[in-house]
């Protein structure tokens, strides 16, 4: 008997012996247990058509409300909604802006199974900023931004989740909304005092307001700058403190699926965001996934946030991918 045989048989009887066991049980000695057969993978999330699909909302031009490229790329989204078999919901408002501006503001809302009890909330702002008011140069300031990161990348990564949700269903009902009016907010010039709650109309507008008489989900998730080039999604404070256990779940899923670099499990800056009118005034838990770049001396979402760079030369599939495919692992296993 040579070496190699002397492995071989032993398995042999191990696997005999197995077979003895087992005696009359249907089930294979090989088959996962319960832990492991619990986990559900996701579809796989297509980073390209993510990519397009921010790509063809920078192509309206900045969606700063009350344009022209506004009212089109609304128009745009709501279509690609129905086109993935959303049951669509549009929201019209007029909401006042910081220097009483009437904005003519319009939330889109996209359903899943909207039969279900069992729901979960996906949101993005979709507007861009009327301001590039950290633009390193003044002339600037009063310039709209292309808002590519800052808006379009997590509406092109909610797109494509949409995509998938037409093609497989999970086992809960999904509502995507597209947030309008997010990026109004008081600007850096303004010399007057400061004006709370000027940021976020649209999303204090629906929270107030549903688009369904007592909606209800277990928790939301928001994308905000989920497209950058080694971006980083620390812990956002607020969402730590309301939306704990979501929070670290998205996280743990991060890192289970190999996006750990993404993902640092530390806590970065506080923002307001969608997800804090979500929370007080929708009274939904909400998880704020958002690029926090510690390194960055003018702004901590990174040197172009709300700057004429804001543009599609920062946008990086593999960041799209690792955001989008890590929100689809976390609601595919919903139940
Ligand atoms: C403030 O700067 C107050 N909040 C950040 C929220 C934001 C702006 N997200 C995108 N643009
Ligand atoms: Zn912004």
């Amino acid at each position: 008997m040579n070496i190699k045989n002397l492995f071989i048989v032993p398995t042999l009887i191990l696997a005999f012996t197995g077979m003895v066991a087992c005696g009359n049980s249907s089930k294979p000695a090989s088959q996962p247990d319960e832990t492991e057969k619990a986990v559900i993978k996701a579809p796989a999330f297509n980073a390209d058509s993510a990519y397009a699909y921010v790509q063809a909302q920078a192509d309206f031009g900045p969606r700063v409300p009350n344009t022209q490229a506004h009212r089109d790329c609304g128009e745009y989204l709501a279509k690609q909604l129905e086109a993935f078999g959303a049951k669509v919901y549009n929201q019209y408002a007029d909401l006042s802006a910081w220097d009483g501006t009437i904005l003519k503001a319009r939330n889109i809302i996209g359903a899943y199974n909207p039969d279900s009890k069992k729901r979960i909330l996906l949101c993005a702002h979709w507007d861009s900023r009327p301001y590039a008011d950290n633009d390193p140069d003044e002339k600037n300031h009063r310039k709209h931004i292309l808002g590519v990161n800052d808006g379009a990348s997590g509406v092109g990564v909610l797109l494509e989740i949409a995509r998938q949700l037409q093609k497989q269903a999970p086992q809960i009902g999904i509502d995507i909304i597209f947030f309008d009016a997010e990026d109004y907010g008081i600007p850096e010039f303004h010399q007057g005092a400061y004006k709370e709650h000027t940021w976020c109309l649209g999303s204090q507008y629906w929270a107030r307001t549903p688009h369904v008489q007592g909606y209800f989900a277990r928790y939301g998730i928001l994308l905000d700058m989920v497209g950058g080039k080694g971006a980083t999604f620390y812990y956002e404070p607020y969402s730590a403190r309301t939306a704990k256990s979501q929070m670290k779940k998205i996280w743990k899923k991060a890192h289970e699926l190999g996006y750990g670099n993404y993902f640092p499990k530390q806590e970065g800056a506080e923002v307001i965001d969608d997800h804090v009118y979500v929370n007080t005034l929708g009274r939904i838990p909400c998880v704020d996934i958002i690029n926090y770049d510690p390194t960055c001396q003018t702004s901590s979402f990174g040197s172009y946030w709300h700057t004429m760079n804001d543009t599609m030369e920062n946008i990086d599939r593999n960041t799209l991918k690792a955001v989008g495919q890590t929100v689809m692992d976390v609601i595919y296993n919903e139940k």
